[in-house]
């Protein structure tokens, strides 16, 4: 008899969707196995006011395949004129459920991001108070900052400073990478939650820099060294309540990947459950994947759990190397080994 795993529905705590036909193409990947999606408002303009998310949870709902069960749970970027009155009343709708950190410069589609921190200090005092939590992109942009040392720099120099600052504001590391991140989000009380994607606990920065460029595993806040993915591992299957599945699935055609100067982003949606089922059962920690995937997660955003499940049996699973869209194809992830599990 095959192995069977059967777990909450799980949600995804950090996508991309897109707009347009990129949206229509790249939705029903993610709608197939979760439930909700924070869904990251890094669109071309950016989603920034109530109004943006409004129109945008319109487009994706309308996007959504017959007879899907998915529920977008909006965000807003935040930038140096956000109104703390527009956030609290997007929260009070429901509409809202985050608001999203990127320093300027520091990812794709961030130029429209935060310099002076002061100018922002207000909407994270309302924050504070409603308990909207902030979701942070966490890396400084200096250009005198060496890359693979921007995240642990910016829990120094930025992150630490703007919680001192801010007492009770609810914040999500997102997508940590080092050995730093894991450290400092675990000795924090539960105003602090940390999500982890799938690519970074499969890949290192060997495995895109060596023996040839690998555009496809080139992502924001990059791979680092093995000992952070090692780190990540063991944050990510162990269980603790404040670190959960965020996958930042982000589709790029193939065509602006493969570039001279081509655009970060591992697009898991269409593989992460069976990539994650498989990384557990390494660990050791099956036993842990449904907290990652399905509990705590709504837990630090005061949901409850899906009542609905999914089951994964130990099967081997197909995926497509290929999404096509109407503007070329989009890669899938290659975690680089066969995957045992999959989504039943
Ligand atoms: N990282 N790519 C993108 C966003 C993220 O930092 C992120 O959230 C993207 O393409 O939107 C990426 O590598
Ligand atoms: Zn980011
Ligand atoms: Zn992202």
């Amino acid at each position: 008899m095959s192995q069977s795993l059967t777990l909450r529905r799980p949600d995804d705590w950090h996508l991309h969707l897109r707009d347009g036909s990129m949206l229509r193409a790249v939705l029903p990947e993610t709608t197939r196995h979760f439930a909700r999606a924070i869904i990251m408002p890094n669109l071309v303009p950016p989603v920034v006011t109530a109004a943006d998310a409004r129109a945008y949870r319109d487009r994706i709902l309308a996007a959504l395949p017959e007879g899907a069960d998915f529920t977008p749970l909006m965000t807003l970027y935040l930038t140096e004129d956000t109104d703390p009155e527009d956030v609290a009343a997007a929260q009070a709708s429901g509409l809202v459920h985050a608001v999203k950190l990127y320093p300027a410069g520091a990812t794709t589609n961030s130029a429209s991001g935060v310099r002076n921190f002061d100018k922002v200090r207000p909407v994270l005092e309302k924050m504070a108070e409603i308990g909207l939590p902030l979701c942070v992109h966490g890396e400084v942009t200096d250009a005198d900052i060496d890359i693979f040392d921007r995240e642990a720099v910016f829990i120094d120099r930025v992150l630490d400073p703007i919680r001192r600052a801010t007492p009770g504001l609810r914040v999500v590391m997102e997508h940590i990478t080092t050995s730093n991140a894991v450290d400092y989000a675990s000795a924090q009380d539960d105003t602090l939650g940390a999500t982890i994607t799938t690519h970074h606990l499969v890949i290192n920065r060997n495995h895109i820099l060596a023996g040839g460029i690998k555009p496809h595993y080139y992502c924001l806040p990059v791979a680092k060294r093995e000992t952070h993915r090692r780190a990540l591992r063991r944050a990510a299957t162990s269980g603790a309540a404040r670190v959960f599945l965020g996958t930042d699935s982000a589709p790029h055609t193939d065509a602006n990947k493969l570039l001279p100067c081509g655009c970060a982003g591992c697009f898991t949606a269409p593989n992460t459950l069976s990539i994650l089922a498989q990384v557990f059962e390494e660990e050791g920690a099956l036993h842990h994947l449904e907290a990652f995937t399905s509990l705590n997660g709504p837990a630090f955003y005061g949901l409850p759990p899906n009542e609905d499940t999914v089951t994964l049996t130990k099967t081997g699973a197909t995926y497509p190397t290929q999404i096509a869209t109407d503007d070329g194809p989009v890669t899938v992830f290659d975690p680089g080994f066969p995957l045992d599990w999959a989504v039943t």
